[in-house]
């Protein structure tokens, strides 16, 4: 089966925008009128990447290695140090990401669990909505779980976006334990013949050992309706967080097997870059990224197409 993805590279580059402008036009103004390539400018390039939260020790990596390929080049005009600039980049941001694509996986399991986690504020409500969307374009019958029974308006929040995706939630009145929601969401998909389930789940600081511990609690009762759930646990990230993605995702994996990462509010920020840094730093691949409020605006991570979108003129 072909699944729809969600790669649309004009919302993308739009919503990529403030990066964008801090990065590409950045490097454009650098290199432009320079005679040659000079120490200098490989510095103030290096001062760009880092001004996007690529982070520093990335940020020198990625300038050594843009020195070392274009040392026996003989051309290092701008396009050619901004082609070697962009091809190191993407090799970045492939790193983590497997020839295994998950939507090919949700055709062998009836239905397909995925976990959705993170901090407060993260936008994991939002993504279930859009995520719901996205399956729901290829045909697939969802159900959402909506385990978060702290935040009193959680449930409605949800019926807002399962609404407008057009799909069912099953939910409880706030107080009751997450956990049974989990539960009733796995028995009514397998009663429903559902094909994806998404459970949502309350904000929590990755410092608060007890919800933190709920996690594992979650993530055990869904075993016992499925041995083999969770499929996906993704761990969604917000893309303004800066350094402390990394701290967060490190300490939510001490809990719980984090399979994949969804990086938020992309639209919103000129510090982008921390997707590099997470990359690089973290063995998880990135699924997904959020560039907009909107449905339709949580798009399939392609590396390559992000590089472009970020480069395109
Ligand atoms: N601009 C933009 N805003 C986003 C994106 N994703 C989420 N948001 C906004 O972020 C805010 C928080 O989103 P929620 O989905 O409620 O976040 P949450 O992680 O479920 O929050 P809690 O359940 O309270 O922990 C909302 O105002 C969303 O509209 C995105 O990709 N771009
Ligand atoms: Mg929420």
């Amino acid at each position: 089966m072909n699944f729809f993805k969600n790669i649309n590279f004009e919302k993308l580059t739009d919503g990529l925008k403030k990066t964008k402008e801090r990065l590409f036009t950045g490097i454009n103004e650098t290199l432009t009128g320079k005679a040659k390539l000079d120490d200098t400018t490989l510095d103030e390039l290096e001062e760009i990447l880092i001004s996007c939260d690529i982070g520093v020790d990335t940020s020198i990596e990625i300038i050594d290695r843009v020195r070392q390929n274009l040392r026996s080049n003989t051309d290092r005009g701008k396009e050619t140090v901004i082609d070697t600039l962009k091809s190191t980049l993407e090799e970045i941001l492939t790193l983590r990401q497997t020839s295994e694509d998950n939507l090919n996986k949700i055709e062998n399991y009836k239905p397909f669990v995925i976990l959705i986690v993170g901090v407060n504020g993260a936008g994991k409500t939002t993504t279930i909505g859009k995520l719901a969307n996205n399956f729901k374009k290829s045909g697939l019958k969802v159900l959402i779980g909506s385990g978060d029974t702290f935040r009193a308006a959680a449930n409605e929040q949800l019926d807002i976006w399962a609404k407008r995706a057009g799909v069912e939630v099953i939910s409880k009145h706030s107080g009751s334990d997450p956990s049974s929601v989990a539960y009733e969401t796995l028995l009514q998909a397998k009663k429903e013949n559902a094909d994806v389930v998404l459970i949502d789940t309350a904000g929590r600081l990755h410092t608060k050992n007890n919800l933190m511990e709920e996690l594992k609690k979650i993530r055990k009762v869904l075993a016992k309706v499925l041995e083999y759930a969770p499929n996906e646990t993704y761990l969604v990230i917000d893309g303004n967080t800066g350094q402390n993605a990394i701290i967060q995702t490190k300490e939510f994996a001490k809990y719980t097997d984090i399979t994949g990462l969804i990086i938020t509010k992309l639209d919103g920020t000129a510090k982008g870059g921390i997707i590099f840094q997470i990359t690089k730093e973290l063995d998880i691949p990135v699924k997904y990224v959020g560039v907009g409020e909107g449905i339709d605006d949580l798009q399939n991570f392609d590396p390559k197409n992000f590089i472009n979108a970020l480069f395109n003129k």
